[in-house]
């Protein structure tokens, strides 16, 4: 069965992970890249990087982010020089970085640079970029516009935020290997990631609403809230801020238009009622991802829905 994931973070990291240990192949990771910036003069992709690490068992699994083992001495030297240190790159993680921008630098697309980096790391399956060109992610915050990162790193993501904008988005339409996995997918999976932080850029490509009705797979998301919690990162802060209910049915109403199925965690079974209203079928189960049979268990119910 070719399958599809769109993924964002490190809970659509470690569901991408579930699915490839057991559908390693016909097995497309789309990622989004609106978190993607330029910082000391490196083009870094943090999405796409916690996609490859995770897939690869690289990953620091603590943090979810960054290379298991990793060490801070250029970011110790950097901070003695009084370089800017907020946005921690670790020492191998750097040399993802200085790959990428050389590659990009000598004209190969993020799809080209992103399939290099995956064929490295000894993948068998197809780790895409949403698209080529960037679509920074910006979000406005009391104090005004800030970057992604600005937000979600430097401010900790911390400032309750009042609206979300995918800069470009509308001209930028989805990579052509895109296009192809998602139209030939016979199931796509919607990855526990922060619907409005790493699942609305890519719905926001030029043309994308069109693509995706033409898509004959059923399309299963897994809910990234568990009560009224996420598992990680600010999506509890901004489903209250933006005015959804801080749980798995605020996640049903955000992706009612895109999606056949939610699957929620069993401890949230009462919602049911209210997220079938919203025209979504749903499957219980547990969802917490602690270790890599949990998310292997996790992948097989979004492959068997
Ligand atoms: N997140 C942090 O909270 N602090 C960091 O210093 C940090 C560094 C970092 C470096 C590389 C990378 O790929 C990710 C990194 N992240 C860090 C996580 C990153 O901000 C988020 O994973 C995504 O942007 C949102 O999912």
């Amino acid at each position: 069965m070719k399958v599809a994931v769109l993924a964002g973070g490190v809970g659509g990291a470690r569901l991408s992970h579930g699915l490839y240990r057991i559908h390693p192949r016909d097995l497309t990771v789309i990622v989004n890249t609106g978190d993607d910036f330029q910082l000391h003069g490196l083009s870094i992709s943090p999405d796409l990087d916690t996609v490859l690490y995770t897939l690869a068992e690289w990953a620091d699994s603590v943090q979810g982010w960054g290379l298991s083992g990793d060490t801070r001495r250029c970011a110790e030297q950097l901070a003695r020089l009084g370089g800017e240190t907020w946005f921690q790159l670790g020492d191998l993680d750097l040399a993802t970085h200085l790959y990428r921008t050389q590659r990009l630098g000598q004209g190969a697309t993020l799809t080209k640079v992103t399939e290099e980096l995956a064929r490295s790391a000894g993948l068998q399956l197809r780790l895409l970029p949403m698209c080529d060109a960037p679509v920074p992610t910006k979000l406005r915050l009391a104090s005004g516009w800030v970057d992604f990162q600005d937000y979600f790193v430097r401010r900790q993501h911390a400032d309750p935020v009042l609206e979300c904008r995918y800069q470009g988005a509308d001209q930028t339409p989805p990579g052509p290997e895109v296009v192809k996995a998602l139209t030939e997918a016979e199931r796509i999976v919607l990855a526990p990631s922060n619907p409005f932080l790493s699942l609305q850029p890519i719905f926001s490509l030029q043309g994308f609403a069109e693509l995706w009705a033409g898509c004959r797979a059923r399309k299963v998301a897994v809910s990234p809230m568990i009560g009224e919690a996420a598992v990680k990162g600010p999506l509890a802060s901004l489903l209250a801020s933006l005015g959804q209910p801080v749980n798995s049915l605020g996640v049903a109403r955000l992706l009612k238009d895109w999606i056949d199925v939610l699957i929620l965690d069993e401890g949230d079974a009462h919602l049911i009622p209210e997220i079938e209203k919203c025209g979504v079928r749903t499957v219980c189960t547990l969802t917490l991802m602690k270790t890599d049979s949990d998310r292997e268990r996790l992948a097989r119910v979004a492959l068997d829905v």
